[in-house]
Parts: C-alpha cells; structure tokens; sequence
C-alpha cells in the first residue's frame, strides 16, 4: 500500500526536508511503497536547496481524498459494444459479475449489460451474434465521475440498489466498475506526519486516511487513534533534528544530498541556532550532517536567504498565506502568519495591502483575527500586523509603532513566544 509523507499545509522549508528525507529512511528500512509529497506551492528557498543538492523536490499534491478512480476495480471486464452478444453474454457469465458496463466505438459509457433486461429480447428469441450495440442495455446505473471525492458519492451510491458503478473520465469515457463493496474497503494509502500533528493544519483529506506515523516537534493536539502508531516527538528547533537522530538511531547514513535537505531544514527552522525553539540536540546533529554534507550550514543558510524577499516575490495575498497556521482555542478561531523578510521598510511599505489580504482571510475563514508576524532572522527580530477583534489586540504585551504595528525584539518564534502570548490573551 502506499505511503505518502506529508507536512503541514502552507509548507515551510523544515516540513518539506523533513518529509523528503523521512520518506529516504522510511524507504531504506523496508517500507516498499512511501512517497514525500508537499501539500501546497514548494517555498523559494527549498526549492533552491533540492536544485543545490541535485535531487528532484517533492510532488505538489494538494489533497488526499479518497477519489472514485482510487476504487475502481481493475478485475471487472468492460464489455465492447462491437462484441456479439453471445460472447460478451459468455464473458459476463465467466467474470461472475451480474452485470458489466459496455463502452461505445467512441470509448463513452453505452449501458450496462445486464441479463435482466436482456429476458424478453430472449423470449422474442432474438439473433444472439448481433454486436451488443444492437442488444438492450441497461442505462438507468449511477455513472460515476473517476475524479469525485468518495464523501461527495457514498452515501447515494450506497442507497442505491445495484452493486456496480460505472466510472468515467473527465470527457465521459469509461475506465471501468466501481463495485459497492469496495466502500467497506480500507482507503487505498496511508499517511505519515511531519512537522505537524493538528488536523486542522493538516493536508486537505487526512481525516479520511490512517496515519500511521508522526514525527513533530510542535505541542501535541493530535486525535485518537484506532491502532497503535509510531509518534517521535522531542522538543528541538527543528523536525529535521529528530529525522536525522532517526538515521543514527537505525544506523543509517543519509546520502550527502539528503545531508543538505536535513541541514537546510534545522538552519530554516532555527534561524540559524538564534531562534529560541534552537537546542544542543539541533547543533550537535547539525555538525554530524555538516560532515556528510561536506559543506556548512551557513552556506546552505546564505544560499537560500539569497532567495528573493518574499514581500518583493509574492502579492500580498499570497504573502499572508503562504505560512498560515489556524488555530481553534477557547472558543476562537484565528491564524498566526508568518514570513521571513530581511527589507523590513518592504513591509512598511506594503502595510495597506496586507492588511486587506489579512481582511480577505478573516472573512473567507470566518475568523475572530489574524496575525501576520514578519521576522528579520538577520536583526533576530520581529514586528506583529494584527487585525481582527479588539479585545486580544488590547491584551498582547507588545509595544506599538508609529504606523500601529507591534515591536517584538528578540521574537523569532511563532510556536514558543507568539503563540503563548496570543493564547493567554484569548483565555
Ligand atoms: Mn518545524
């Protein structure tokens, strides 16, 4: 069965290197079919770093619903309308199905052969060696769309009286039979969780999928589960930490490219070891990498800060959701954005624009506020643009600017000192 390794939506650089390179141990140590994807646009900087170290970047897939063309079932005949009658009635009769579905010289869905509507065609003891296009068919089946979302179809199908579906294409040709049994199945893939373990921040279908492993380092808000699965959490600056102690602790070495992916991921995620989420475990790890990488992390850092502001590169309405987490807490909902920009007079510059981007998202997600946190990783800074209700506006301890943006010196990190300031304001 496959296996995807996925990190949060709005992929940052340590939950794509953290994915990519789990999926390399994973597949180093017997797990036959595992794949790194990235749920969302690759970042600018990972990008550089796959192109740095030669190796080709996670596959952008953007959701993992279950879809109709995920339960077609391949072992079911389609019957050709130029085919007699009498040997595709051999062929149904071979197959053990009670009906099959007939495709049109044109590749479309003609109907479903079935004997049932065939009896008095029988009794009028018709010429059997006609092709099946000449014959009855029945048409009044489900036809199913191979790109529909199984949720959307289920319950319909399951209330519908026949045991097969035929599925078409995006252009109305058959592809095959989706047998109703197949909704009992187990979903055709798993899911591994790096970087994250909230659902809600999660790749789009995950609640529909087994996760059968996790490893994070951010607070723990993960659902129950129904078997027991594998959970590596530590607190460290960097999930690209824990999946490099995963090598050692097998006793595998990473190639010298997977090295550099693990590299760039600890010295995004710790900002360069000035971050204060940064631990021993982050640094030690680091020099071992280094080694194998034979190349240092700041070279890998000034490599991927060379690539450009994401305020100068992105309008702001992809500024503000390109690293987007939502957060549902005593009773509110809201997002903590941030963004790495070391122009920081960008920012100023384009404070209108955010602040209607930031608008646009309060209301597309129904939120009570949002907070755009811009970090300089180079001054260790930040500055916080806040919109949304005011009392958890009043009740943040920042200090405000001239333009009515807050001033967090010394703040890098969303997860450990925005994200407990904005929960104790909310509570
Ligand atoms: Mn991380």
């Amino acid at each position: 069965m496959k296996t995807y390794v996925c990190g949060h939506r709005n992929p940052d650089v340590d939950s794509v290197m953290s994915a990519c390179a789990l999926a390399d141990l994973r597949r180093r140590t017997g797990m036959a079919d595992v794949e790194a994807i990235c749920p969302g646009r690759l970042p600018d900087k990972a990008a550089w770093v796959f192109k740095h170290a030669g190796i080709e970047p996670p596959r952008v897939k953007r959701d993992v619903y279950v879809r109709v063309r995920h339960l077609v079932d391949k072992t079911v005949p389609v019957i050709d309308s130029s085919m007699t009658l009498v040997d595709a009635l051999r062929r149904l009769e071979s197959s053990g199905e009670s009906s099959l579905p007939v495709r049109s010289a044109d590749g479309t869905f003609a109907g479903m052969l079935s004997p049932a509507k065939l009896i008095n065609f029988f009794l009028g003891k018709n010429d059997l060696t006609i092709p099946v296009s000449r014959a009855p068919l029945h048409h009044c089946a489900q036809v199913l769309n191979e790109a529909d979302p199984v949720h959307d179809i289920r319950k319909a199908a399951l209330g519908n009286s026949h045991n097969h579906f035929p599925v078409v294409d995006g252009d109305g040709k058959l592809v095959g039979t989706l047998l109703k049994r197949a909704f009992a199945e187990e979903p055709p893939f798993r899911l591994i969780l790096v970087d994250h373990n909230e659902l809600d921040q999660g790749i789009p279908g995950l609640d529909e999928v087994p996760v059968v492993e996790v490893v994070d380092h951010h607070r723990i808000s993960f659902a129950a589960t129904r078997e027991p699965i594998r959970y590596t959490a530590d607190v460290v600056g960097s999930t690209c930490t824990l999946v490099s102690r995963m090598y050692r602790a097998a006793g595998e070495r990473p190639s010298k490219a997977i090295a550099a992916v693990l590299i760039a991921g600890i010295a995004a995620d710790t900002l360069m070891f000035q971050s204060p989420t940064t631990t021993d475990a982050d640094r030690t790890i680091c020099s071992w990498l280094e080694k194998i990488a034979s190349e240092s992390a700041e070279d890998i850092m000034s490599g991927m800060m060379s690539v450009g502001s994401p305020l100068q590169s992105m309008p702001p309405e992809m500024a503000v959701e390109s690293d987007a987490k939502l957060y549902q807490e005593s009773g509110r909902r809201f997002v903590l954005a941030q963004i790495e920009e070391t122009k920081m007079e960008l920012f100023h510059k384009n404070i209108k624009g955010l602040e209607i981007a930031m608008d646009a998202q309060i209301a597309a997600k129904n939120l009570d506020f949002m907070a755009l946190m811009v970090t300089d990783p180079v001054r260790g800074c930040s500055e916080l643009l806040y919109r949304g209700i005011d009392s958890v506006k009043r009740e943040l301890p920042y200090r405000r600017g001239d333009d009515g943006v807050f001033l967090m010196p010394g703040v890098l990190s969303r997860k450990k000192q925005l994200l407990p300031e904005v929960l104790a304001a909310i509570s």
